[in-house]
């Protein structure tokens, strides 16, 4: 037999197991209606293979849980802090730290420090957190992404970019000084894990160096991006992973983390910065909600496990069989006619519910429904990233209507195998097969900020 092409494998062996429960379908239907047909809704308990996200669900190296076991747990100048900021400086680049217990910490920080009332932040397609801290703090969000993203069938290869023309008619209608920093996601985590090329992050530069604009990243999946760079940007396919991500967030003031994604730790947040006065804000801001800023609301064990997950993060044999895993479900999916956003992105599978349920109107929430009939038919837990997500529009209170009606499979880094892979592509198949059985729901409970994590849902008779 001659063998066509060599597969790859996962670089690391498995040393503790997690057993993982079995349910019938009868107990999935039970447990979907008491959780209100919402899969944040669920108990872990009750969930078999759980892709509902890909934050802080990381198995952590025997690297990392060596050095939980070195946690300096001193309220003051905990060593850990120490070589945490080692290791920021040395693989984003930036001189200035301050941890934070996740990402959203960071970001309500950033934000009450750059935006005031009245401000516009143009950004990269919005994420949920992120606006929200944005708009909490007086600013309206402005979507200046390339058309691109917003069609899950273009297979642009970096849909994450943004559009010059979109910025600069913002530029003109609300001027410079209510544009505080235009804000840039790597990968695009609503688009579907989309990345942004280092040529347009250049050319964003010079645009924004020419108007006085700051340059913030949300660097969360920064490292993901950078595989992307590495593996379609002209130039880049020589370069380490390091090398891409350093020089990619030398473009930007700063920056804000969710660690809980590329640096592979279950809890943790950062903000970097080259600008001394935003990190200053920053470490007096930092005091009032998070903690002391050598710690930021984490352990100093978290700090150890979140500086190694750094080191390991940009192993170019960790992210190709990270996003390798993400590529093989999705190509078996591709193969099945199954509608998915393309080209597939760094950190999940993201369903078309809007093509995968056509005959549900938005209104009705085909995204969240589909999740809720996945769930019921293997016990695979995803997430809604439609209507729903986008939650209302705050001057007329309708909802937003996003383009992009999608249900997110998110593959936790080291977590499963190809075989969990198999029975999660059969049952999407399976759910595919009925789709057409079908019915749509109506929504019970809406709460005020981010209504995804806790609305509650009916199913349509
Ligand atoms: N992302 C995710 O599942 C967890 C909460 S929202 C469902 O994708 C980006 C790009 C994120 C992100 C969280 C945060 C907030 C900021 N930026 O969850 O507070 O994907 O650590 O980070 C989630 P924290």
């Amino acid at each position: 037999m001659k063998i066509k092409k060599r597969s790859w494998a996962e670089p690391f062996k498995i040393k503790v197991v997690e057993p993982l429960k079995m349910t019938s379908r009868e107990d999935r239907l039970k447990a979907i209606k008491k959780g209100g047909y919402n899969t944040f809704l669920l108990k872990s308990d009750d969930v078999y293979i759980d892709l509902l996200t890909d934050s802080g669900t990381s198995a952590m190296s025997d690297y990392q849980w060596a050095g939980m076991m070195l946690g300096d747990e001193a309220y003051a100048g905990s060593k850990n802090y120490y070589n945490l900021e080692d290791n920021v400086k040395k693989y984003y680049g930036f001189k200035y730290l301050v941890p934070t217990h996740q990402g959203r910490g960071a970001e309500h920080i950033v934000s009450k420090i750059l935006i005031k009332k009245g401000d516009y932040i143009p950004g990269n397609m919005y994420f949920t957190t992120t606006r929200l801290h944005q708009e909490l703090a007086g600013g309206t969000f402005v979507d200046v992404i390339i058309d691109e993203a917003h069609d899950p069938d273009n297979l642009h290869p970096f849909k994450g970019n943004i559009d010059l023309n979109k910025l600069d008619k913002l530029v003109k209608e609300v001027g410079v000084k209510k544009i505080p920093y235009v804000s840039v996601a790597a990968t695009v985590n609503m688009a579907g894990g989309q990345p942004i090329s280092i040529q347009n992050v250049k050319e964003l530069k010079v645009f924004c160096d020419k108007h006085r604009i700051k340059m913030w990243c949300d660097a969360t999946r920064a490292v993901e991006n950078a595989y992307f760079i590495k593996t379609r940007e002209k130039g880049y396919a020589n370069k380490t992973i390091a090398e891409i991500l350093k020089e990619f967030c030398s473009y930007f003031e700063g920056i804000w983390v969710s660690a809980k994604k590329d640096c592979l730790v279950n809890i943790g947040g950062l903000l970097a910065t080259r600008n001394w006065k935003v990190f200053e804000e920053a470490r007096n801001l930092v005091v009032v909600y998070e903690g002391l800023h050598t710690y930021g609301g984490l352990a100093g064990r978290d700090m150890e496990a979140m500086a190694r997950g750094i080191e390991e993060m940009v192993e170019l044999d960790h992210i190709k069989a990270r996003i390798g895993q993400v590529e093989y479900i999705g190509n078996l999916l591709i193969k099945a006619k199954v509608p998915i956003v393309k080209p597939i992105g760094g950190h999940a599978i993201f369903l078309n519910a809007k093509k995968f349920l056509s005959h549900i109107p938005q209104t009705q929430f085909p995204a969240q429904t589909l999740a809720a009939e996945i769930y019921i038919d293997s016990g695979v837990r995803t997430m809604e990233r439609g209507i729903v997500s986008a939650g209302r529009n705050k001057v007329t209170g309708d909802h937003n209507y996003p383009k992009l009606e999608l249900v997110r499979l998110t593959f936790p880094r080291r977590v499963y195998t190809q075989a969990h892979m198999d029975v999660t592509f059969e049952s999407i198949v399976e759910v595919f097969e009925k789709r057409k059985s079908i019915k749509g729901m109506k929504m019970i409970y809406e709460p005020k900020y981010l209504r995804f994590f806790q609305a509650r849902f009916e199913k349509l008779k």
